[in-house]
């Protein structure tokens, strides 16, 4: 009689804490999400693998740490910001110097400035201005709503600067409820230095990530991580203001862009999603499992499995890859960036930029 009772109390006792956790998931679920389209597999099979990352030279290797995008002014310097708050930067003869320090572990993209310094987007702090001088910060709202994820920059010869917001909701160490949620929750920002004003250029991106202008400035690419895919949005001519799409199918979710000395670009492409967890993504009741447990997400998530960056023409076709197919050398390639016949190469989970031969 005793163990019988028991037994009752163990099963309503399961069944109510069945019900609570269920309750908590969704009800309390830091995400309210969509199903993730997820490209045709066929444009995988397109890029055998190659293993040319595989042959990096390591530059700054353990001083450099995770460094997610690079950028080089016109003396040939080159300049990356670490989780460590730190920009530094690598001098033509071939010494690293830790030039200014930002502080805390959120700088992403960056971009030369044509009057010297660089811009630093800080997904704390918004869009930075970072100079011999010292630190500022250029815009850190836009429509009375603070920037929180400021992505990547890019400067135009008309002074204008173009960045990115992953997203409006999550912050960089969230970046994963952003994915699971799978909702356009980013934008591309203009900044004006004549008035000092930021305005929305764009709203409802998926992971607004790389920016890049084209090489005559007509138009302007930004990155849709989430999408697999970037846009095309006209600065010039017939279009101007209008968008479309610039790359689509990717065979990876793109991250940074930059432009090539011929007009082409390279983006870096992140492996977001692992075959073997796929369906996660198209479940939004597995997403909400996911999103309360977030040590689920390391499954979930592939981007430390792989690299692979490609190079797009103007006109928006792939012309080569190079991989590291399952992250032997590199993983989680953030930017891919060429100068003078070499590809620079940065990554969050690297302790150097990589440097690859074109020729
Ligand atoms: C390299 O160049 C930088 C900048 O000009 C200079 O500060 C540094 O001392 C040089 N380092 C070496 C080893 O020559
Ligand atoms: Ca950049
Ligand atoms: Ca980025």
């Amino acid at each position: 009689m005793a163990i019988c009772r028991l037994l009752q109390f163990c099963c309503v006792f399961s069944l109510g804490y069945l019900l609570a956790t269920i309750v908590q998931i969704i009800f309390f679920s830091p995400i309210s999400p969509n199903t993730l389209y997820i490209p045709p597999a066929s444009s995988v099979a397109a890029f055998p693998a190659n293993k040319k990352l595989q042959s990096v030279i390591k530059l700054g290797e353990g001083f450099l740490e995770n460094p997610e995008d690079v950028s080089v002014d016109e003396n040939g310097v080159l300049y990356t910001a670490t989780r460590d708050g730190w920009v530094k930067r690598l001098h033509r003869n071939g010494s690293w110097e830790n030039w200014k320090r930002v502080g805390g572990d959120t700088l992403l993209g960056i971009a030369t400035a044509k009057d010297g310094g660089i811009f630093v987007c800080d997904t704390e702090k918004g869009l930075l201005k970072v100079t011999d001088e010292g630190v500022s910060v250029l815009a850190s709202h836009v429509d009375g709503a603070k920037i929180r994820f400021a992505d990547d920059v890019i400067e135009a010869s008309d002074g204008n600067l173009y960045f990115s917001v992953a997203s409006t909701k999550f912050g960089l160490h969230e970046w994963y409820l952003d994915l699971l949620e799978a909702k356009p929750n980013g934008q591309l920002l203009k900044y004006d230095p004549s008035t000092k004003q930021t305005s929305v250029v764009l709203d409802n991106l998926c992971f607004a990530n790389g920016v890049a202008l084209s090489k005559d400035e007509d138009f302007l690419v930004v990155c849709e991580t989430w999408k697999f895919r970037c846009l095309k949005y006209w600065l010039k001519g017939e279009k101007v203001g209008e968008t479309e799409i610039f790359v689509e199918n990717l065979p990876g979710g793109p991250d940074n862009i930059n432009l090539a000395g011929d007009g082409s670009f390279w983006i870096a492409l992140l492996k977001i999603i692992p075959e073997r967890w796929a369906f996660v993504h198209g479940s939004k009741a597995a997403k909400h499992v996911v999103a309360s447990f977030p040590k689920l997400i390391g499954f979930v998530n592939g981007v430390k499995e792989n690299a692979l960056v490609v190079n797009v023409a103007p006109d928006g076709g792939i012309i080569r890859w190079f991989d590291d197919p399952n992250g032997a050398v590199m993983s989680f390639v953030t930017n891919a960036l060429e100068f003078e016949d070499h590809l620079y190469l940065a990554s969050l989970n690297s302790n150097f930029v990589g440097k690859l031969p074109l020729k």
